[in-house]
C-alpha cells in the first residue's frame, strides 16, 4: 500500500468514507464492454456499409478483421482495465464456419458459440443486441416500423431469434443477458405520418417478446433516440415512445444512451426520475459532442453525475451499465480502455462521495454549505485511491498501460 494511498484514506474517513470498502464494492459491479468499438461496427455478416443514421469516422490503421483479431484485441484492452466485465455483443457478429451462412432471421444459437466460449473462459457474462441496420433489408431506413410486411416480418424473425439467442447466452454463463432492441428507423424530412410507424413498431416488439423467455435470464430492453444522420425530422423509437413502451409491458426495461438526447438534456437527472417507477434499468454510456457523436468515454462532469446518481439512488443492483461509443481515429483499444477506465473512475468517485451529508444539507437547506463541500470534494486526494483499485485489480496505473497499448500496436496491429 502505498504513502499517497494511507493519506488518502486518512483524508477520506475524515469525511466518513471508507475508501477500502469503495474500493472492495467496485471490484464486484459489471459493466458490459462493447465489441463493436474494435472495428468500427463491422461485423462479420456482411460486407456493406454502416447504415441506420450511425457514423463510424476515421481510419486508424489496424482494426479487427477476424472473430479472433477481435477477440485478442478485446482481452488486450480488458487487462488494462480494473472492475468486473460483461462482453456486449451484436447480432451482426455472428460467428459463421466456413462456407457457412445464414441470414438474420435465421440466426441460431450455435453461431454465437464461440461468444459464449469466450466469456465463459473468463468468469464474464453476454449482452445481446439485435442488429436492425447494415443491412439489404433495411427498406427505405426502416426495419420494425416498416410499411412492408415481408420487411418488418423479416425484422421481427430476427429479434425473435435475438431473443433465443440471449436466453442462451444466459443459461450458458450463469449471468442474465441484457438484450438491447434499438432501431434507426426515420425519416429524413418531416413525416406524412407520425403515429403509423410507431403503432407498427409497438407490434413488432410485442410480436417479438411474445417469443418465449425466462424473464430472470433474459432483460429486454428499449432504447430511444432523438435523431439520426439522414433522418433528422423523425425516428419512430423517440424517448416518449420507447419509455412508455417499457412502463406498459411488463418485464421491458427502458434504455437511456447519453448520446441520444437533446445536447441540453441530462441522463444523470432522468435516471433517478426512472428510477421511481422502474424495478430495473439499463444505461448506454457514452460522451456526445453536440449530438450522438459516439466520441470515447471521459471522466468529464457529467459521466460523474450518472455515476453520483446510480450510486447515492442505492441502484447499482437495479441499473445495467454499458458501454456504447466508436471512434475510429484512434487506437480502438485505447479507446475501449479509457473509456472503461473512464466509467470505473466516475463509479469510484461516485463511491467516495459523502452523499449522506451532502443529502442532509440539502434536506435542512443549507444551500451555502452544500455548494462550498461539493468545491472541496473536488480536489479530494481521489487519484490515489483510483491507483490503489488499479494496483488491487492487478491492472497498471497512470500512463504505465499506455506502454502496453504501444507496444500491442507495434507487434500486433501494424502487422494487419
Ligand atoms: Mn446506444
Amino acid at each position: 500500500m502505498s504513502n499517497a494511498y494511507e493519506l488518502a484514506k486518512q483524508a477520506y474517513a475524515s469525511i466518513g468514507i471508507d475508501t477500502d470498502a469503495a474500493i472492495e464494492k467496485l471490484k464486484s459491479i459489471p459493466v458490459s464492454l462493447h465489441c463493436w468499438q474494435g472495428d468500427d461496427v463491422t461485423g462479420f455478416d456482411h460486407d456493406g456499409p454502416l447504415t441506420g443514421g450511425i457514423q463510424t469516422t476515421g481510419n486508424y490503421p489496424g482494426k479487427a478483421r477476424t472473430p479472433e483479431q477481435l477477440m485478442a484485441d478485446m482481452d488486450k484492452a480488458m487487462s488494462l482495465c480494473p472492475g468486473a466485465k460483461k462482453i456486449n455483443v451484436h447480432a451482426c457478429y455472428a460467428i459463421f464456419d466456413d462456407g457457412e451462412f445464414v441470414d438474420r432471421d435465421k440466426l441460431e444459437p450455435k453461431h454465437f458459440a464461440k461468444w459464449v466460449e469466450f466469456a465463459k473462459s473468463r468468469g464474464m457474462g453476454l449482452d445481446f443486441n439485435p442488429t436492425f441496420f447494415s443491412h439489404p433489408m433495411v427498406k427505405d431506413g426502416l426495419t420494425l416500423t416498416s410499411p412492408d410486411e415481408t420487411t418488418r416480418k423479416f425484422w421481427i424473425e430476427h429479434g425473435k431469434a435475438c431473443v433465443r439467442i440471449s436466453e442462451y447466452f444466459a443459461k450458458e454463463t450463469g449471468i442474465p443477458c441484457v438484450m438491447n432492441i434499438w432501431i434507426g428507423d426515420g425519416f429524413k424530412d418531416v413525416p406524412a405520418d407520425r403515429m403509423g410507424p410507431r403503432l407498427r413498431y409497438k407490434d413488432s416488439i410485442e410480436q417479438i417478446l411474445s417469443e418465449p423467455y425466462d424473464r430472470n435470464l433474459v432483460k429486454p430492453c428499449v432504447e430511444s433516440k432523438v435523431f439520426g444522420i439522414g433522418v433528422e425530422a423523425y425516428t419512430a423509437g423517440s424517448a416518449e415512445f420507447t419509455l412508455t413502451y417499457a412502463a406498459t409491458h411488463e418485464g421491458c426495461l427502458p434504455l437511456m444512451d447519453n448520446g441520444h438526447y437533446h445536447p441540453t438534456e441530462v441522463v444523470s437527472d432522468k435516471i433517478p426520475a426512472l428510477l421511481c417507477y422502474f424495478p430495473e434499468i439499463a444505461l448506454h454510456i457514452t460522451r456526445g459532442i453536440r449530438w450522438d457523436s459516439d466520441h470515447v468515454l471521459v471522466f468529464d462532469d457529467e459521466t460523474k453525475e450518472m455515476a453520483k446518481e446510480i450510486v447515492r439512488c442505492d441502484a447499482l443492483d437495479r441499473v445495467y451499465m454499458a458501454l456504447d461509443y466508436f471512434d475510429a481515429s484512434i487506437n480502438r483499444i485505447s479507446a475501449w480502455t479509457v473509456g472503461f477506465r473512464s466509467w470505473q473512475k466516475a463509479l469510484l468517485n461516485a463511491l467516495l462521495t459523502p452523499h449522506e451529508t451532502l443529502k442532509a444539507l440539502q434536506d435542512n437547506a443549507e444551500f451555502t454549505e452544500l455548494m462550498a463541500m461539493n468545491e472541496e470534494l473536488k480536489t479530494m486526494p481521489f487519484g490515489a485511491v483510483w491507483d490503489e483499485y488499479c494496483t488491487r485489480c492487478g491492472v497498471k496505473t497512470g500512463m504505465a498501460w499506455f506502454d502496453d497499448i504501444k507496444s500491442y500496436e507495434k507487434t500486433v496491429l501494424s502487422k494487419r
